[in-house]
């Protein structure tokens, strides 16, 4: 088993690819200003989109293999394909098309800009694209028939009765730009408002929800922004004109959606303390480091769950301690 002290992963700053224009943010910094709607007026402005159809010569040059300038990286499978095996109808086993990491049924529906917005398209294998479907994005579960892999043809995913978890290597990619189609769609006029949430009985065909929130928020502490996904920023943003705040500064997402391994210690007598975190955490129960020793242990106690938090009260007498939360993701795929 692998484990992650995520508490602990260091955002680091990539070696400088591009950055953006020195004033591109300059409206987070003006006094008052509201972090989410600066920030969504900064990448709505200068957008121009492309026509549905233009999209693929796009991703030809945003996923091209950087080994081989005949290929596209396939999102799900890793795969390196050529670039001339791009089909629009059917299947075939070398076949790719354009995958809506948001997808489309839930409230994108086929409507400019969203539809063809680069940040949230990728080439993908016809077949693993049929199989991922509309689900939304969640580790899989073993009591919702997990499936490893979750497509033959992608050997590093895995699926269950409703969700789709990526290969870990593209999952902070991804959840940063399922945060990026949240903060970009808003329900402007002719927009619709694309909203994450942990919420999963929205998440449907007549409503604009994705998920699953927490999840993203992990993943994007477990897959840090990298090299290759800036320059696909700077790609995407010399092409339709705007850019993803969250590649460019990853703070920016506990900001606005919250810290996932947030802890709460809130004393209630001299010898007694609530700790409470968030109760949509995937997975078992999380651990915390209570211990002089350093020791990780889980959770002391049953859990009460109310609303979106969960909470233990513990009892502490004549020690220093020290609580950080831990949360040890899955040992699949
Ligand atoms: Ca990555
Ligand atoms: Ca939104």
């Amino acid at each position: 088993m692998h484990r992650l002290p995520i508490l602990f992963a260091f955002l680091a700053g990539s070696p400088a690819v591009a950055d953006p224009p020195a004033n591109y943010y300059a409206l987070v910094n003006q006094p008052g200003a509201v972090l989410h709607a600066a920030l969504h007026t900064t990448i709505k402005s200068g957008h121009v989109p492309f026509n549905y159809t233009a999209t693929t010569e796009q991703l030809k040059f945003l996923d091209q293999d950087p080994a081989n300038a005949n290929n596209v990286i396939l999102i799900y499978a890793r795969r390196s394909e050529l670039k001339t095996n791009y089909i629009t109808t059917g299947f075939g086993t070398a076949a790719w098309n354009k995958e809506h990491l948001w997808p489309n049924s839930l409230g994108i529906d086929d409507a400019l800009p969203a539809y063809s917005d680069l940040f949230n398209l990728r080439p993908a294998d016809v077949d693993v694209n049929a199989t991922r479907g509309n689900f939304w994005f969640d580790e899989s579960s073993a009591a919702e028939s997990r499936a490893v892999p979750g497509s033959p043809e992608a050997p590093l995913t895995s699926s269950d009765s409703n969700s789709w978890e990526p290969p870990a290597m593209v999952k902070g990619d991804i959840a940063r730009s399922c945060f990026y189609m949240d903060l970009r769609y808003d329900g402007d006029p002719a927009e619709s408002n694309l909203q994450l949430t942990d919420n999963l009985t929205l998440i449907n065909g007549t409503s604009n929800y994705m998920g699953k929130l927490t999840t993203l928020l992990l993943w994007h502490r477990c897959d840090p922004v990298s090299p290759e996904e800036r320059l696909r920023n700077d790609g995407v943003y010399a092409r339709q004109g705007n850019r993803n705040p969250f590649i460019d500064n990853p703070n920016w997402v506990t900001q606005i959606y919250g810290d996932p391994l947030e802890l709460k210690l809130t004393r209630i007598n001299p010898i007694q303390w609530t700790l409470r975190w968030w109760a949509q955490l995937p997975g078992a129960v999380p651990e915390m480091n209570a211990t002089l020793s350093g020791a990780w242990v889980p959770v002391p106690g049953t859990p009460v769950t109310s609303g979106a938090y969960k909470s233990v009260t513990v009892t502490l007498t004549g020690n220093r301690y020290f609580f950080h939360l831990r949360y040890t993701p899955p040992d699949v795929p």
